[in-house]
């Protein structure tokens, strides 16, 4: 190697370059994609589960769920004894959700774009946390009034082992790794696709401690 290349290359600090990679015809996993924002995202987060904090919700066949949540923008996501919807309401305080912070509907817009859905509006932003064991079964998400938005999905603080499945709950599913800042854009012909988390393991996230904050946009009404 040429010595003064050497030179000017040895004290670089590493780079963290966002790699785009393919799991599906219009799925796509952005690596660190969430990095560069996350100054923003933290202090908009503790915003927002102060007007909402999380809180385990029952399904309608009368479970808890481990993963605890909250939500922001027009609609959130909610579950209880008579079904799964979308609310204007917070059901624990009766007041709307919190507005979606600027700085979340900006990260989710980029990253559809990446995955090209150029168009993309959310107006539900789920915030899921996961501690040690929580975890998501398989399961479609057939809550929203059309499927045409895609689903932005970002991951922060521990690591989780993400399953994308087929269009059957039965259908072979690819075990997709995902760390701090990752997000998966699926939409499109896969925007059925049956899809879950493996039970979270023990550990520490250097900014976010013994959890797993996940994101989910979506376009719900
Ligand atoms: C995740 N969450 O937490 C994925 N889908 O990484 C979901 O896929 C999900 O939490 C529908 C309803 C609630 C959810
Ligand atoms: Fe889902």
């Amino acid at each position: 190697m040429n010595p003064t290349t050497f030179d000017l290359f040895a004290d670089a600090e590493p780079v963290q370059q966002p790699r785009r990679e393919q799991i599906g015809e219009q799925s796509y996993v952005l690596r660190s994609f969430a990095l560069p924002w996350l100054d923003r995202l933290l202090p908009a987060l503790e915003t927002v589960l102060a007007a909402a904090p999380f809180r385990q919700m029952i399904t309608p066949g009368g479970f808890t769920m481990s993963v605890a949540l909250s939500n922001c923008g027009t609609l959130g996501w909610t579950t209880d004894r008579s079904g799964y919807r979308y609310t204007r309401n917070d059901p624990q305080t009766g007041l709307t959700w919190p507005r979606m912070p600027d700085v979340f509907f900006e990260l989710a817009q980029a990253a559809a774009r990446e995955a090209g859905f150029a168009t993309f509006t959310p107006d539900s932003c789920l915030i899921n946390r996961y501690v040690p064991g929580a975890k998501m079964s398989l399961h479609q998400d057939k809550d929203e009034n059309a499927y045409a938005a895609p689903i932005v999905s970002v991951s922060l603080g521990l690591p989780a082992m993400f399953l994308f499945g087929g269009f059957e709950r039965s259908n072979k599913s690819q075990r997709v790794p995902l760390l701090h800042g990752d997000i998966v854009v699926w939409g499109g012909v896969d925007r059925l696709r049956y899809h879950g988390v493996l039970p979270i393991k023990e550990g520490q996230h250097s900014r976010l401690g013994e959890q797993r904050i996940n994101f989910t946009f979506r376009t719900a009404g």
